[in-house]
């Protein structure tokens, strides 16, 4: 039944991924005693079938690697050196609890910040810190670093609905890849191309560069960065033209295409061609290829909203699904952003009745701003499921307030991060495998539930673990304090739409695979919840009404442009997650695409290293020669750690600038310029 094959002894479990990946694949772990030997895929999950990618094929080398935490720690040495001393937990915790404490009597409890994103994906440990915050009364943390932006920009015109299911991709004429690297981050959705396609499906990536997925797809379409709202809205502007909208749909199921209307009648294509930086021609090509083709598919990626158009590109993209009548669904038509599989009430485990009063809010791409310059400071900082110092913008002003003497930072941790160096406090974190938890996913419409499989290492504790008792260390009596991880579970399941009633009151099995209701075979939601998609939506200052062109807050940057005219992107590395699995790469700084004649005009060989720079920071990376990029970008794929103090990681060049909508981040639209270095820095 699966594509592990236990050997004698060994016994077979069940699990899922926790990385944060659009997949969320179904796992089998074979356990020997107390050891996993080998870890594999579920054949019996429905949509992952049994495949999983090279990261978690060599996962357990972070298990049971040298790099791993497996105990508590005090810092002995300075800020950042990355010297500390065993301790026990019990004078981790008193310690930790009492230093919050001080810190909530000295300066109030918002001077204390939780970090924490998505290292753990599975619902229980990645918001198992938010009762104890809450009920301290820190500083609350907006969580926008991923995908703020998109979902603002998809909930503005399309509410609370559902993505189409991506099966339904499957049989599809036309599958357009838009602003997302299928091969690296959406693996299995690959399949439904590769299958349609034998039945003479089109594929199309449109991208700034020719990533992974453009080197296999029928055509790539290169758009400036940030500039496919302009794509998107001459598309919309000639169908129009040449009446070939889908009038009964817009009728029937939309409202407000007459403002849009208007607002096309007089921007030029002149205008739109520069903005998107596509020909007209192939704008033209497109737009008769969407036309003749009723049963495309959007397969849409939240990557190409890191920029300061972010949202707004969404916001377009949508509306043309929407004339194009995508939303009515149908064999093989559709529009995936995020399944949204399983509305769920997460109150239910964050428990924001907890907090006392309103706290501040601090936008989690402002780190840097926030340890560095925000009053009242921040004078203790949480981190867990998250490595602020390589992954969070403007890197350089986060090790400034990493560095801040009077700052106490506790950091939970598999491994020793960047960020964990400059922790007072270092507790061992357990791996998913160790952990109970409830998984979905944002690509489809499956869930489960995982007991652990081994115990922990070491002294490893689980984020729901550590929290629970570090709340009853500082003296909190609230019930949600002592319940177990199953009871959690459990409570929370109660509020799951989308589980068969069946399962809903009694508990979904360890192992067992849900398949969302939600999920409409054909990807019909919005005719199915009587929604229309709104494409005028009025009242909400600084968000214009309808999809439209806005401005770049970096790259239009006239002054910036001539210190600094290298457009830099930063999308994943098939090997990392983020920056999770960096360190088995220590000495790593990673590639840089740049375009022949950009390098030659720069004096840059292939294989060369090069310092990458500007007002922000600086940092290595080895240049790669290739037109994949055009001549005003440079791309570099992951976020290593680039051991070695000088180096850097890319994220020293990001800036903490949001996007146009839910303070999204933009790592995306960030400028530099590129020297050559005589050697690597760093090493
Ligand atoms: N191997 C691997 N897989 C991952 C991750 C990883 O680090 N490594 N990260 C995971 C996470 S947290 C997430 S959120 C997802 C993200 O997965 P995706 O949604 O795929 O997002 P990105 O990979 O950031 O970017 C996708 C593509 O968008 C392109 N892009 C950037 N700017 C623009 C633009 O303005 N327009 C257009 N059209 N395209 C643009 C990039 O060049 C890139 O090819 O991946 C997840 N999967
Ligand atoms: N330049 C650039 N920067 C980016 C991006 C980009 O494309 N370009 N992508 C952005 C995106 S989309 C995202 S989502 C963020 C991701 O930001 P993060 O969520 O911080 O991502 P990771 O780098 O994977 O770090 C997660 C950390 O959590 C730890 N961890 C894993 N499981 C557990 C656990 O159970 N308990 C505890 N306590 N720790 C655990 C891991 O060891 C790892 O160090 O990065 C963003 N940063
Ligand atoms: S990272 Fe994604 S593709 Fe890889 S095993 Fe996890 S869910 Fe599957
Ligand atoms: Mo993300």
């Amino acid at each position: 039944m699966e594509n592990v094959k236990p050997e004698p002894g060994e016994v077979l479990k069940k699990t899922f991924c926790p990385l944060d990946c659009p997949d969320s694949c179904g796992l089998v772990a074979a356990v020997l005693g107390e050891k996993v030997v080998s870890l594999g895929g579920d054949v019996e999950h429905s949509y992952t079938g049994g495949f999983i990618c090279r990261k978690m094929r060599g996962y357990l080398k972070r298990v049971y690697g040298k790099q791993r935490i497996l105990y508590p720690m005090r810092r002995v040495g300075r800020k950042g050196d990355g010297q500390f001393e065993r301790i026990s937990w019990e004078e981790a915790l008193a310690y930790s609890a009492e230093r919050l404490l001080a810190i909530k009597r000295h300066h109030g409890g918002e001077a204390i910040l939780p970090y924490c994103y998505a290292g753990n994906m599975g619902h229980i440990n990645r918001f198992a810190g938010f009762p104890l915050f809450h009920r301290l009364g820190t500083s609350r943390l907006d969580q926008t670093i991923c995908a703020a932006a998109a979902g603002a920009g998809w909930q503005k015109h399309c509410g609370n609905l559902s993505g189409t299911p991506p099966e339904n991709s499957e049989e599809s004429d036309l599958i357009l890849a838009w602003g997302i690297n299928l091969r690296i981050s959406n693996v299995h959705f690959f399949r439904y191309v590769r299958k349609a396609r034998k039945r003479g499906a089109k594929f199309i990536v449109i991208d700034p560069y020719r990533n992974q997925t453009a080197a296999d797809a029928d055509e790539y379409i290169r758009v400036s960065p940030g500039g496919d709202t302009a794509l998107a809205l001459a598309l919309i502007k000639m169908l129009v033209e040449r009446g070939q909208l889908n009038r009964p749909f817009i009728e029937k199921h939309t409202a407000g295409f007459g403002e849009l209307e208007d607002y096309l009648s007089v921007i030029s294509f002149n205008g739109l061609e520069r903005i998107s930086g596509v020909a007209i021609e192939k704008i033209r090509w497109l737009a008769d290829l969407l036309a003749e083709t009723p049963k495309t598919f959007f397969r849409l990626g939240v990557g190409m909203t890191r920029n300061s158009r972010g949202g707004m590109t969404i916001r377009a993209l949508t509306s043309l699904a929407a004339v194009l009548g995508l939303f009515e669904g149908g064999h093989g038509r559709g529009v995936l952003l995020f399944s949204n599989a399983f509305g769920a009430q997460k109150e239910l485990i964050t428990r924001p009745d907890l907090l006392e009063k309103p706290t501040r809010k601090i936008n989690m791409i402002h780190l840097g701003y926030a340890l560095t310059t925000l009053t009242p400071p921040v004078k203790g900082l949480i981190v867990y499921n998250s490595n602020p110092l390589s992954v969070a913008p403007d890197t350089s002003s986060v090790k400034r307030g990493l560095a801040r003497d009077d700052l106490f930072t506790l950091v939970h941790e598999q491994v020793m991060t960047p960020t964990a160096r400059f922790a007072d406090i270092i507790l061992p974190a357990t791996t998913f495998l160790e952990n109970h938890d409830l998984y979905t996913a944002y690509g489809h419409f499956y869930m489960g539930v995982a007991k652990p499989v081994i115990r922990p290492e070491g002294e490893a504790k689980s984020n729901f673990d550590f929290f629970q008792e570090l709340a009853r260390e500082m003296g909190y009596v609230e019930e949600v304090f002592f319940e177990s991880c199953g009871q959690r579970i459990e409570r929370y399941l109660h509020s799951f739409e989308g589980i068969p009633e069946s399962m809903r009151l009694g508990a979904v099995l360890e192992g067992q695979l849900v398949h969302s209701t939600n999920s409409r075979p054909r990807g019909d939601a919005l005719i199915a919840r009587d929604m229309k998609y709104q494409f005028y939506v009025p009242g909400i200052p600084d968000e214009p009404p309808i999809a439209c062109l806005t401005s770049a807050k970096e790259f239009d940057n006239p002054d910036l442009l001539t210190r600094f005219p290298l457009r830099l992107i930063s999308p994943p590395h098939m090997d990392l997650l983020n920056s999770t699995f960096a360190e088995q790469y220590s000495y790593e700084c990673g590639l840089l695409k740049i375009h022949p004649e950009a390098a030659a005009a720069r004096k840059i060989e292939d294989g060369a290293y090069v310092t990458v720079k500007n007002h922000r920071g600086s940092c290595t990376r080895k240049a790669e020669l290739t037109t994949d990029v055009g001549p005003e970008l440079v791309v570099a794929e992951g976020i290593f750690w680039a051991d070695g103090a000088d180096a850097g990681v890319i994220n020293c060049l990001t800036s903490q600038k949001e996007a146009d909508m839910g303070g999204g981040a933009t790592f995306h639209e960030c400028l530099v310029e590129v020297t050559p270095a005589s050697q690597h820095r760093g090493l």
